[in-house]
């Protein structure tokens, strides 16, 4: 398999500066070699290049909606192209905004070959905050809203088909910090959330059978992972820290179940910050995870068959 690394060093839609060295600090800790020691093959495209962050506060809800709009065309005509070609993407954030493009990218592509398509959202937030709804004005909070419809034109059309995306189609995971409008809205979505209180009470293993459920052969299956899932202990590096999150173990098994499927096709990594972090102690948990991903297991064992049936 052909993995392509598209990196997006951005943090226009952020409230903190410097998830833009992002990319970089992923490839410091060593993504090229990690994969390709489990026997992909990578190409690293580089980085695409769009406008810089002008730090301006927000203006009728959003900041720097322009930028946000150029940064988030740039990554989905890349992922588009890399999908097109027959490769494995991963977006390197940048920011959470560029879930728009990202998944744009992907839906466009899977309604064209016909593939069904299912998108995990690991995440503290839910990222479903419209203009009215934010308490920021950060766009970085609303990929998920401009998804399913809601927000401005330009994101909400990226995919070419309104909305994007399906409740059927999403579920999120870790969630622990949803603003106040952004409750009301995400219930009335129907979208399935599997917070923090439901991992706790059934655990990891449990909400992963349960948020892969229904997968099949035909499933393109898109990880959005937001590095602020994890808990501030193990990933200091990220802007918005909750505590709560999953700790090591818990995000481990998260990502070999994922594995387990082998139906990702397609995965951001997405809000880490290198200028929060120590010593890229968070891009290096991130790279483990990753390992986890694509399949790397401790011992030689039967997947854990989940996803069908
Ligand atoms: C908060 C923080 N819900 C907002 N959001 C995110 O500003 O909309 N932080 N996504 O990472
Ligand atoms: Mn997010
Ligand atoms: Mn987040
Ligand atoms: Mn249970």
């Amino acid at each position: 398999k052909q993995v392509s690394l598209v990196g997006v060093p951005t943090d226009v839609g952020a409230g903190h500066r410097g998830a833009s060295m992002g990319p970089e600090a992923i490839r410091v800790a060593g993504i090229t070699q990690t994969l390709e020691q489990l026997g992909l093959t990578v190409r690293d495209c580089g980085n695409l290049n769009g406008p810089p962050n002008p730090w301006l506060p927000p203006q009728a809800g959003y900041r720097h909606l322009e930028q946000v709009i150029a940064w988030n065309q740039l990554a989905h005509d890349a992922l588009y192209a890399e999908l097109s070609e027959g490769r494995f993407p991963i977006m390197l954030g940048g920011d959470h905004c560029l879930g728009v493009g990202s998944i744009s990218a992907v839906s466009r592509y899977c309604r064209e070959q016909g593939r069904k398509l299912r998108v995990l959202w690991l995440d503290a937030h839910t990222d479903f905050n419209t203009a009215d709804l934010t308490p920021s004005g950060n766009i970085h909070g609303m990929p998920v809203a401009c998804l399913f419809g809601h927000g401005p034109r330009e994101l909400v059309e990226m995919a070419g088909q309104v909305p994007a995306l399906q409740a059927d189609m999403l579920r999120q995971i870790g969630i622990r910090s949803v603003d106040d409008g952004e409750k009301t809205f995400i219930h009335q979505a129907g979208i399935e959330v599997f917070d923090m209180r439901f991992i706790d009470e059934h655990g990891m293993r449990h909400t992963m059978e349960q948020a892969l459920h229904g997968l099949d052969e035909n499933t393109h299956l898109h990880v959005s992972f937001d590095v602020d899932f994890l808990d501030p202990d193990i990933a200091p590096g990220v802007g918005t820290t909750v505590r709560g999150g999953p700790n090591y173990r818990e995000a481990q098994l998260c990502m070999e179940m994922i594995a387990d499927t082998e139906c990702m096709a397609s995965l951001d990594i997405v809000e880490l910050n290198p200028a929060l972090d120590v010593r890229n102690q968070t891009a290096e948990v991130a790279l483990d995870l990753v390992r986890s991903l694509f399949g790397q297991s401790t011992l030689v064992r039967p997947r854990h068959k989940i996803g069908a049936g």
